[in-house]
């Protein structure tokens, strides 16, 4: 089984051996196990066994073979890195201090033809080292369908209850706040006010089945301690909400708080633990541009299929 790779690159001199360690450490990387075999005073330990070594570690490495057109580069030791300007940064102070301010051994950071921007770094005479991170936003990340925050162009239903309305209307303010800061039109939020928790599913159902909502928004506060049944009660409010998204496929986003105390629900509704009104929504939000990139994607492969026989047939 493969484990590793490393790299080993001779260094012509004590000194120049220091600075490397220096540069490297300089630039965050993690020091490896290191060794040391010093000489004997009579000669070396065993001969020609005499020397140090100092690992640097990253945490992805590998060997590539190019065939072909070769990037550009001057050196064949390429490391990647994440905020570049800022490596580049402490590369130069570091070249500053050991060689004065006039020092040539950097170059500007550069576009590349492979999506990338790059500099050079020469911390000792004769050893350069190329610095590079991708200017591809997808590389490295797992390819995923995720919603966007912009809610210009949605029709939002909030159901709320009045029981406990002052947290509930704590609630409705931070609700409506996240719609409208992310570009919802006022004329495009129904607000339904419903007696109590318990009533929130049917009132959530009847707006969904009107066909004319992209989403619900259901914010209510049971408090433990002053609902009789209040485990009865919480459970269905949930399992009702959680029945109508899924029979009538409206996103609905659940911001009815389950608290022990008054105290507790102040918190979520906007004191210490943010509000939950204004998460519920963002959700709701985040869920209706999900469902539209789905809705998208499955159009754009169903007509790609239509339009290619072989593939139609394939999938079929
Ligand atoms: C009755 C009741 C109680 C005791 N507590 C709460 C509560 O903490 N939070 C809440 O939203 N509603 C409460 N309700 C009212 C019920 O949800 C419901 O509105 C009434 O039982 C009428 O059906």
């Amino acid at each position: 089984m493969i484990k590793g790779i490393t790299w080993i690159r001779p260094v012509d001199s004590p000194a120049r051996f220091d600075e490397l360690v220096s540069f490297f450490s300089a630039l965050g990387f993690e020091p490896g196990r290191g060794w040391d075999q010093p000489l004997t005073a009579s000669g070396s330990a065993s001969p020609g066994s005499a020397g140090k070594g100092r690992p640097f570690l990253a945490p992805l490495g590998n060997l590539e073979f190019v065939d072909g057109t070769l990037p550009t580069l001057t050196t064949d030791l390429l490391i990647e890195v994440t905020q570049l300007d800022a490596i580049c940064q402490v590369a130069q102070q570091w070249l500053e201090s050991h060689n004065g301010a006039n020092s040539t051994r950097l170059t500007a950071i550069e576009e590349t033809h492979w999506k990338s921007r790059l500099f050079t770094a020469e911390p000792v005479p004769g050893f350069s080292v190329a610095f590079w991170e991708s200017t591809d936003i997808l590389r490295g990340k797992p390819i995923a369908i995720e919603g966007d925050l912009s809610a210009a162009g949605m029709r939002f239903a909030i159901v709320t209850a009045r029981w406990n309305a002052v947290i509930t209307d704590r609630l409705l303010q931070g609700a409506l706040d996240a719609l409208l800061r992310s570009g919802a039109r006022r004329d495009d939020i129904q607000i339904a006010r419903v007696p109590g928790s318990w009533e929130i599913p049917a009132a959530a159902r009847q707006l969904a089945e009107t066909g004319a909502i992209d989403a619900i928004v259901a914010l209510g506060c049971l408090i433990r301690g002053e609902t009789a049944h209040y485990e009865a009660i919480y459970t269905e409010v949930a399992r009702g909400i959680g029945q109508s998204q899924q029979e009538t496929g409206i996103p609905h986003s659940f911001g009815v708080l389950t608290c022990e105390t008054l105290e507790q629900a102040l918190d979520r509704a906007g004191l210490k633990s943010g509000n939950k009104g204004f998460e519920a929504a963002t959700a709701a939000i985040e869920m209706v541009s999900l469902y539209r990139k789905i809705g998208e994607k499955s159009g754009a492969s169903e007509s790609a299929a239509h339009a290619t026989p072989g593939l139609a047939g394939r999938r079929a």
